[in-house]
């Protein structure tokens, strides 16, 4: 706790384990989503939108019109690789995990091209970049790993709990400088994490989304989480799902 002292600060508040929020997310939007894509991760970087894309053969890193729904640019990863959870590092380059080969891609934009990689222990699931400088990654257990966005290096890390029990399956994330989101494998849930404590302060069932979840894949679960700049509001949406939608997590 050294660490996420500094790291977190003032900026937290203690939350005891029983002050709990629960809630539905309301839709706000529906946006059009390739329903091909079997989506890992999802970010804003200003006002363009790109998403991570997994399966062996079938992974990509891509920039999508929210509007319209459809690819504006695209890179396929090495069939081998299956692409996990994205997020901005600086200006130029994003980071990509991949599911269990160790890997961790940065591309550049504009255009998109492989630059480098870094490796790492364990599997690769989500990844977010907070507001005061570090990389937040998931493995799909419930830990949180806190890296330094200039080695990777583990800096610290937490156990993420509710009410006392142990939060697992942290899949795609998204983070600012208070608060982490994650959404939960193979669950309806959204939940939001103090970095300081990894106590859920709230959580979020998003089974009110209007998904004919019947009619999909089994593995065409929720996943993918942005925080929309500007704006209070986020996008979620799933592997497989033919709509993004905009909602308020505070307002139901
Ligand atoms: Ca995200």
């Amino acid at each position: 706790m050294i660490f996420l002292s500094l790291l977190y600060g003032c900026n937290s508040k203690e939350e005891s384990s029983t002050d709990v929020k629960y809630s539905q997310p309301r839709v706000i939007a529906e946006y059009p989503h390739d329903s091909d894509a079997f989506t890992q991760g999802l970010e804003f970087f200003n006002e363009r939108l790109f998403e991570s894309t997994g399966l062996f053969g079938e992974s990509s890193i891509r920039e999508i019109s929210l509007e319209s729904g459809s690819v504006i640019e695209f890179e396929m990863l090495d069939p081998n690789l299956f692409g996990e959870g994205i997020t901005f590092m600086d200006g130029n380059r994003i980071l990509q995990l991949t599911w269990k080969a160790g890997k961790a891609l940065i591309w550049k934009f504009d255009p998109l091209e492989l630059i480098g990689s870094w490796e790492y222990e364990g599997q690769g699931w989500g990844v977010c970049h907070s507001e005061n400088g570090y990389l937040v990654m998931s493995d799909g257990s419930d830990s949180l790993f806190f890296r330094d966005p200039e080695t990777f290096e583990i800096v610290d890390s937490i156990n993420v709990t509710l009410n006392g029990e142990k939060v697992e399956k942290l899949n795609e994330l998204e983070c600012d400088d208070e608060k982490i989101w994650a959404n939960i494998w193979q669950t309806d849930q959204i939940v939001e994490i103090n970095p300081t404590t990894g106590y859920v302060t709230h959580v979020l069932d998003a089974s009110n989304l209007p998904v004919e979840r019947d009619s999909l894949d089994s593995g065409a679960v929720l996943n993918g989480i942005a925080r929309i700049p500007g704006s209070d509001n986020f996008l979620i949406t799933g592997k497989l799902w033919p709509k993004i939608f905009e909602v308020n997590f505070n307002d139901n």
